[in-house]
């Protein structure tokens, strides 16, 4: 098959791109420079012209709780656009086919944990990225719709926190992994006496966080299980164990040295917790192993250390 990934330059993408190799299907990766997804007749003459029979639609304006906190608007008007443009190319050209990203943020802030898939619509999202999640929630409801009427194979799948080499590694508008891997990187190189891990917030919220190249392999075999989609359009990708920010911190902090950490509770938490429920995931995808944690992390930060002047930041 030949299959078109949109978003094929970022940390997904980027992930795709390595775990795909020997792979039987043709992979083609597009970007914000080939086509701007925002805008329909781009859409459709490129995937008109290169005809797919997948399209992998990781693209999104994306970002961590401080640039959601800053710009809701163009979080949600830059994602309908991209999502709706997507699907309804997609219909227009006849391609059946599409795996999409949602994120386990955008549930109901008010619910009960461990989260699964049948509670994605119960209530209001966290206000903090209420943009973003609007704009995911409405590519459930698109693909359910399309499935529903057109007998199509549109489905998502629902990644927690994700990290891992070609991250956005901004520290004011990128993820805590990528943000707390620059700030000690740059503590660890200045010549302060005193040298901190500055973790903002009070540490205390959990979070799941995937490796990404873990995503990756759920991706490329999503293309061909068909199982778990005739149960669910969408499905959480989600190792069980729950991290705390602090505990974050200070694994990241001994990868360059730092060991004593300052935390700005002056700073926002966001959300306290996203706790989600993978069992879902566990059966269909049993003999699945998720990347060990600290490992993810090792090969982050040895990523970023050895690449500083080319990474994302
Ligand atoms: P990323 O590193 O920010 O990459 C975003 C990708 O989307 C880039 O390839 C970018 O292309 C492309 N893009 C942005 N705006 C575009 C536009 N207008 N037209 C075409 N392409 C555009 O994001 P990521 O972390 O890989 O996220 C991939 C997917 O995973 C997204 O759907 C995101 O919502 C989801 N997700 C991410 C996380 C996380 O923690 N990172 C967690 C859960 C879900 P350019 O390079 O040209 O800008
Ligand atoms: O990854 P993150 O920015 O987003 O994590 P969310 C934020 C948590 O980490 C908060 C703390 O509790 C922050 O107080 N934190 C500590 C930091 N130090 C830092 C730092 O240097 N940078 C950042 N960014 N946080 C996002 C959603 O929520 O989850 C997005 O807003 C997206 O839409 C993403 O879906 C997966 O996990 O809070």
């Amino acid at each position: 098959m030949k299959i078109l990934v949109t978003g094929g330059s970022g940390l997904v993408g980027q992930a795709l791109k390595e775990e795909v190799v020997g792979s039987e299907h043709t992979w083609i990766f597009s970007n914000s420079g080939i086509c701007d997804l925002r805008e329909f007749s781009q859409v459709l003459l490129y995937f008109g012209t290169r005809k797919p029979d997948y399209v992998v639609h990781l693209a999104a304006n994306v970002g961590g709780l401080f640039k959601n906190l800053e710009h809701n608007v163009e979080m949600y008007e830059d994602n309908m656009l991209m999502n709706f443009n997507v699907l309804r190319a997609c219909h227009q050209l006849k391609i059946t086919n599409c795996l999409c990203i949602l994120s386990t943020c955008i549930f109901p802030n008010k619910t009960l944990y461990p989260i699964n898939e049948a509670m994605l619509h119960n209530g209001p999202p966290h206000d903090s990225n209420s943009g973003y999640s609007y704009a995911k929630r409405m590519l459930d409801i698109h693909c359910k719709l399309y499935n529903d009427k057109h007998g199509y194979n549109y489905k998502c799948l629902i990644p927690t926190n994700l990290y891992g080499k070609h991250d956005n590694y901004s520290i004011e508008n990128g993820h805590v992994i990528p943000g707390l891997i620059h700030k000690c990187y740059l503590e660890s190189s200045s010549n302060k006496v005193n040298k901190w891990v500055n973790v903002w917030g009070t540490g205390k919220p959990l979070r799941q966080f995937l490796y990404v190249n873990d995503l990756a392999r759920v991706i490329i075999s999503s293309i061909d299980n068909t199982t778990w989609q005739k149960e669910t359009t969408s499905m959480i990708v989600a190792p069980t164990e729950e991290i705390s920010i602090l505990s974050v911190s200070s694994t990241i902090g001994k990868e360059f040295g730092l060991k004593n950490i300052k935390l700005h509770p002056e700073k926002s938490d966001g959300q306290y917790k996203k706790t989600a429920d993978n069992s879902l995931f566990k059966k269909h995808f049993s003999d699945f192993e998720f990347t060990p944690f600290e490992k993810g992390i090792k090969e982050t930060c040895m990523h970023f250390i050895r690449n500083y002047s080319d990474v994302r930041k």
